[in-house]
């Protein structure tokens, strides 16, 4: 089945959409958000000048950065009165990147997640047990909604809680199952501990996963743990949350609402638009939104397009799954952690140096950060009850600033490895396996 006809118009059409949508989000950015009146005007660019889809190549983009240094709602083209809903993520300074949306925001990511879950063969008859964290993280109420306008039934679970969740989704009889797939493997080891057999006590068919990065060989592991259809959704905040792509039935590569979001590939060295088909960095302008329109967010996800058409019948271009990140953003059981952001918190701690090395591993299917840290030489090495509070403190920090929830490791001054070149901040170990 497909949600909405304009999955399957012609390629002419979704362009004269795009073009309009385009040209009036860019008549409101300029109008109303002075950050984009001045980088306009620096190139001597007016929203006039785009008379085709190419044109965009002549905007500038936006970064996290910017949407940071307008904290909280300086890019708003709305006023708070019209703002219905705000998400954030957490932030370099201990300021997050927030983002806010308006009721036909609202609207169009109900429409976009209705899409993802029909795109998945999920309708009204089915019961969603959601394992995506509620709260400031898209992911939960993303889902959520996206759940009731199918129709389906959603179990509010959120994250955590492991033997509770699976008691639900046995006894409530989930057939779907909504989280990040680390979450779905973990849930699996889990289960299994009660019997071989244990497929038989659920009545899963499909599962929603995305936020994180996972290889082809993982999302095997999580159809095969559960036996069901292991279906992918991408996206982030800054756009709408979940439901800018995933896919259908027939294949891997994930449909973009490019409706609402238009993608193009850049070269992340030079900002080149690169020709079709071509691996580089996903950049996305947002078409419809109101709150917060974003033009050409630079996203660091690395990805190529695909404009072959799909065997579901639906003609929005499809993108592979993410094959890497353009920046050093470390992403640990669905939450983004920079290094720059951890670097932050032990600048900020007493008795540890900036010495530190973040290492990030698997335990059975979850991620853990361990982050090992120079004590500094005011610190006497076997004052045990000295070396439990600087840990402590730091652990503390690291969830209550960047809501992870990581090992300290503290060691001798001078232990840690130094380079010759740029510093090793982080060994993650999950790209061996
Ligand atoms: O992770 C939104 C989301 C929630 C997507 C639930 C899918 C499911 P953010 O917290 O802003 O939003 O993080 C966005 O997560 O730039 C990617 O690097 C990464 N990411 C999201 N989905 C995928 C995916 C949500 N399917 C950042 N594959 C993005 C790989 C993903 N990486």
């Amino acid at each position: 089945m497909i949600w909405n006809k304009i999955e399957t118009a012609k390629r002419e059409d979704i362009k004269k959409v795009q073009l309009l949508r385009l040209q009036d989000t860019l008549q409101r950015v300029y109008a109303l958000t002075p950050f984009y009146k001045k980088k306009f005007d620096e190139i001597k660019i007016l929203p006039n000048d785009i008379k085709s889809l190419n044109d965009i190549s002549k905007l500038p983009f936006t970064r996290k950065q910017d949407l940071r240094n307008h904290y909280p709602f300086g890019l708003f083209t709305v006023p708070l009165s019209q703002v219905v809903r705000v998400h954030s993520s957490s932030g370099t300074t201990g300021k997050p990147t927030v983002v806010g949306y308006t009721k036909s925001d609202m609207d169009v990511w109900d429409e976009v997640m209705a899409r993802v879950y029909t795109m998945a063969g999920v309708n009204a008859n089915d019961i969603v047990h959601n394992g995506y964290g509620y709260g400031l993280f898209t992911g939960g109420l993303g889902f959520h909604n996206g759940a009731e306008k199918v129709g389906a039934a959603i179990i509010p679970a959120s994250g955590g809680f492991t033997e509770r969740q699976l008691m639900l989704m046995r006894d409530f009889g989930a057939t779907v199952l909504a989280s990040t797939p680390s979450f779905a493997l973990h849930l699996a080891e889990v289960a299994k501990k009660s019997g071989s057999n244990f497929k038989d006590e659920y009545k899963l068919k499909c599962g929603l996963f995305g936020a994180e990065p996972v290889s082809d060989g993982l999302k095997d592991e999580v159809s095969k743990a559960w036996g069901i259809d292991y279906h992918e959704t991408y996206g982030l905040s800054e756009i709408i949350g979940p439901g800018v792509s995933s896919n259908c039935k027939y294949s891997k590569l994930l449909h973009i609402n490019e409706d609402h979001f238009y993608p193009e590939i850049i070269d992340p060295k030079t900002g080149e638009v690169l020709p079709e088909g071509e691996v580089g960095e996903l950049v996305i302008t947002t078409l419809t939104k109101q709150a917060l329109p974003i033009i050409r967010y630079r996203t660091g996800d690395i990805t190529s397009l695909d404009y072959s058409p799909c065997k579901c019948g639906r003609t929005l271009v499809r993108m592979k799954s993410i094959i890497g990140r353009s920046d050093d953003m470390l992403i640990v059981n669905g939450v983004n952690v920079y290094p720059s952001q951890v670097e932050h918190v032990i600048a900020n701690t007493e008795g540890v140096t900036l010495n530190y090395q973040i290492v990030a591993d698997k335990k059975g299917f979850l991620d853990k950060l361990e982050i090992q840290v120079e004590i500094n030489d005011k610190v006497i090495s076997d004052n045990i009850k000295e070396l439990e509070k600087i840990k402590k403190d730091l652990q503390h920090s690291l969830l209550n600033h960047l809501y992870i929830n990581a090992n300290v490791k503290l060691v001798e001054p001078r232990t840690i490895e130094r380079s010759m070149g740029k510093a090793i901040r982080v060994i993650d170990k999950r790209k061996e396996s």
